[in-house]
């Protein structure tokens, strides 16, 4: 039988093989070399899922469907692939539109597939198993939305949304799959014929000359110029282009979180250390995939030193990011591979490298801070601080560059990002642009299956709770996950109490609790530890084990601040009720 044509009716009055939506489905995602699924069965897609495993595409199921879509995302993140979410109706799809917004926010590619009810029934409001209007529910929060209702269509619907995820600004795409879909019939050579293979899903977009030109000149004229890489840079896989960029125009560079390792950390011309005095003092700023959004502080304030001080190129391949919050003097709108290997062509033309004096300023600034860090990071007490604990954990990515990093929490995850330096490309995965709590465990589990490699999930004990419970699918998987949780007691500080002693404070959890025992109630390895020493030991072993595990690591409850860095951001009531 051949990979398109299944026989549905087996009798001996059938003339032609046939075909139904569920194989369609299934040859259609094959087709276009969708390899694994992340989702949580139930009505209408059990079947489509053991049907998906039967025919080789690898299913994971996990318990909670926001956490399948960030494994989606992050799938997509890494692979320049759609990630495929596959949820039941009503209540699953809400569950899972979460992670395709946020998808959608970071510009990841992925579909969130989700069944759905009656069309008659829906749009009647007769009140159905799960009914809800899914797709107009999941329009503005996507990028694109598309409906099939004919076993026909299907090759197309899935070829458009493939194409949606991926090509221009990747995001999120969302098709939905009435459940009369899966089990309508039809002659199996037609149903073959319907399929669509796509073709160049995302296509280079080659930036005109003159925009090159326009940019080359801005970078020429610089006394002190900057790079700032964001993950859509590491995004775009043209790693050995983006490093030529900063190594032959002697640019120093700042990464964003998630483009971290692109070059390493510790490379010369990385002024990562050196952040606030690279963005303050520099004249002419070349983005490459990063926005000028809060994470940049919007290209303006104190953050970027004197109003009108600053000239701004920016490499995106979305035109209308372009004067989103300041004007740019140089648009380059393009794929980053094409824009930067037109510049490094454009340099070959006659380039000289920045003012000496400007690097050395920035190597100075930069030496000063890891210094004084230093000795912060090399304490081994108990309690542990966020410092003395992340010593431990920037030692094993030091010695194991090839692991992922996922991170979430507020100090958990302000302090990891500045203290674990990265030496490769895309190995550190975070909360992104909207600072999103719950992507851990998903996050954690697509890596291990995409990329094979151990990862280490340095989690806030607050932000691992969203997630918490996928630790299941980490051991029923078996994946070489070890996850670490900062265990201070609470969001923030685990120190709040209520004003009035009749409830614990908001912001603190069960004094002491044991993380680590929910690994072992699973047949994974838990450990507790108090000290850096015992935490860097525990990580190694379980590296070099590969089996799942959870680190319970002790941390003062005093410790942390108020949102981590961002507690500018946290209004706070000035007004004092009198009682
Ligand atoms: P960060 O949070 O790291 O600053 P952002 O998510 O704000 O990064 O920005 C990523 C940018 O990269 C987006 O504006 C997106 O359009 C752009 N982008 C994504 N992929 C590519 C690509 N292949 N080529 C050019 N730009 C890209
Ligand atoms: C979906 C608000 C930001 S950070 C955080 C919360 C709840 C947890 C911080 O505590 P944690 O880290 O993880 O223990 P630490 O080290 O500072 O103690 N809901 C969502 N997203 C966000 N960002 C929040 C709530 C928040
Ligand atoms: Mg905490």
């Amino acid at each position: 039988m051949s990979a398109v044509a299944h026989l549905v009716d087996t009798s001996a009055s059938a003339e032609a093989e046939q075909t139904d939506g569920f194989h369609l489905v299934i040859d259609a995602l094959k087709l276009n070399g969708i390899e694994t699924i992340y989702g949580v069965p139930g009505i209408p897609i059990t079947d489509l899922g053991r049907m998906c495993q039967a025919e080789g595409i690898r299913v994971v199921s996990f318990r909670h469907e926001q956490n399948a879509g960030n494994a989606a995302a992050i799938a997509g993140f890494l692979t320049k692939k759609p990630g495929i979410c596959l949820t039941v109706s009503a209540p699953g799809f809400l569950n899972g539109l979460t992670a395709l917004a946020n998808a959608t926010t970071n510009c990841f590619p992925m579909i969130l597939i989700s069944g759905s009810s009656e069309r008659e029934i829906v749009d009647l409001q007769q009140g159905d198993y799960e009914e809800m209007d899914q797709l107009a529910i999941a329009k503005p929060l996507c990028k694109a939305a598309f409906r099939v209702l004919h076993a026909a269509d299907i090759g197309i619907g899935v070829a458009r949304a493939i194409r949606a995820a991926v090509s221009g600004r990747p995001g999120g795409v969302y098709l939905d799959l009435p459940a009369k879909l899966f089990s309508q019939v039809m002659d199996a050579e037609a149903g073959a014929k319907s399929l669509v293979k796509v073709i160049d899903a995302a296509p280079a977009q080659i930036p005109a000359p003159s925009a090159i030109t326009r940019a080359l000149e801005e970078l020429k004229n610089a006394k002190r110029p900057l790079i700032v890489l964001g993950k859509g840079a590491a995004y775009a896989q043209a790693d050995d282009l983006v490093r030529d960029l900063v190594e032959k125009s002697g640019i120093p560079y700042v990464p964003m979180s998630m483009a971290k390792g692109l070059l390493p950390d510790t490379h010369p011309l990385s002024a990562g250390a050196a952040r606030s005095t690279a963005l303050k003092d520099s004249d002419v700023v070349l983005l490459v995939g990063a926005r000028l959004n809060w994470l940049l502080s919007h290209g303006k304030g104190k953050t970027w030193g004197e109003p009108g001080s600053k000239r701004f190129i920016q490499i995106d391949i979305e035109p209308r990011e372009m004067d989103s919050n300041v004007e740019i003097v140089a648009p380059v709108v393009g794929d980053i591979g094409s824009c930067v290997s037109a510049l490094l062509d454009g340099m070959a033309k006659g380039w000289t490298a920045p003012p000496a004096d400007w690097i050395e300023t920035l190597r100075t600034k930069r030496e000063a801070n890891v210094a004084k860090m230093a000795p912060k990071l090399m304490k081994n007490t108990s309690p542990m601080d966020f410092h003395s604990a992340l010593g431990a954990l920037r030692t094993v990515i030091k010695e194991r560059p090839d692991a992922i990093l996922v991170n979430e929490g507020a100090n958990t995850l302000d302090l990891a990002r500045g203290v674990i330096d990265m030496y490769q490309p895309r190995k550190r995965l975070d909360v992104g642009t909207w600072g999103v709590m719950g992507i851990g465990m998903g996050f954690a589990v697509a890596a291990a299956i995409e990329t094979g490699k151990p990862v280490l999930a340095v989690e806030g004990d607050s932000a691992f709770g969203f997630s918490g419970m996928e630790v299941e699918t980490i051991c029923r998987y078996n994946l070489p996950v070890c996850i670490v949780i900062f265990n201070n007691n609470g969001i923030y500080r685990g120190t709040d109490t209520d004003p009035t002693g009749r409830d614990p404070g908001t912001t603190v959890f069960v004094p002491g609790s044991r993380y680590d025992k929910m690994m072992e109630a699973f047949g994974g390895v838990g450990v507790n530890v108090t000290t850096p020493d015992e935490l860097k030991r525990a990580v190694d072993a379980a590296m070099d084990s590969g089996k799942p595990t959870l680190i319970n690591a002790e941390i003062d409850p005093a410790a942390g601040s108020e949102s981590g860095n961002i507690g500018s951001l946290n209004p706070q009531s000035v007004v004092k009720k009198k009682k």
